[in-house]
């Protein structure tokens, strides 16, 4: 491309970067990757519980694994499910943050599943929902995560639970991790909006940034400092790019 004939393009790209500024994970309580036994045996302390008449349960399963060999896995089979996994217990401290987090996918049709804690491993007990997706899609793995933070100490166990979906997709499942985080903020730092484009001499662009705290305390900004220098990255096979490497939240 020859720059003297082409208007250059200023985009910003580096809003779109997540910042993080400290480390995540101090603790694992609680790490489950389905690999040590023969399928469809559970692990040792998880166990499940099917609610329906007809749709298929949890089950571990040597296919489709995001760790490999096994993932645990809820078939498809026509019918509506009412599955349940339920892990070991847990020990959480009052006033603690912890991340529970899993690797999931479907085969093809929508799945709905959602993730619960009680005190006890059964349906009945599980009185809290820490996460939910009504639509699930994807069918190649992603992680789904939930940040709580309990009042009280408390002994739980987790459960997922694929509900409905009477289709003949099935959902994987791997890599459950409960852990404890770090009593510090996390910012994760995004662009919602903006008007980039070409942007002419004495021109003023906008943008509206957000910002998602994912760490294991409360975070509070008072101000944000967006300092030069600004960077402009050269690189003959794309456009033109400014990043702004100076951007800094200040809690
Ligand atoms: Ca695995």
């Amino acid at each position: 491309m020859n720059n003297t004939t082409h208007p250059q393009r200023l985009l910003l790209f580096a809003f779109f970067l997540a910042l993080s500024l400290f480390a995540r994970g101090q603790e694992t309580l609680l790490f489950e990757d389905f690999d040590d036994v023969n399928p469809p045996t559970l692990p040792a302390g998880w166990t499940e519980e099917n609610l329906s008449e007809s749709g298929n349960t949890w089950v571990t399963y040597a296919v489709f694994s995001y760790s490999p060999p096994n993932c645990v896995s809820v078939f498809g089979n026509w019918f509506n499910r009412d599955a349940w996994l339920f892990s070991p217990s847990v020990d959480l401290e009052a006033g603690v943050s912890y991340r529970v987090s899993f690797y999931y996918r479907t085969s093809y049709s929508p799945i709905q599943m959602q993730v619960k804690m009680g005190t006890a491993p059964s349906p009945e007990d599980m009185d809290t929902q820490i996460w939910l997706n009504n639509s699930i899609q994807n069918t190649t793995y992603q992680e789904g995560f939930a940040i709580i933070t309990p009042e009280e100490d408390m002994q739980v166990h987790f459960s997922w639970n694929v509900f409905e979906s009477a289709n003949n997709g099935s959902l994987y499942m791997d890599d459950v991790k409960v852990e404890e985080m770090e009593a510090v903020p996390e910012i994760s730092l995004h662009s919602t909006s903006h008007n980039y484009g070409t942007i002419s001499v004495n021109e003023t662009a906008e943008t509206t940034l957000g910002f998602t705290n994912l760490g294991g305390a409360p975070l509070t900004i008072n101000a944000v400092d967006v300092a030069p220098p600004f960077i402009r990255m050269a690189n003959p096979l794309l456009p033109t790019r400014l990043s702004t490497p100076a951007i800094m939240a200040i809690a």
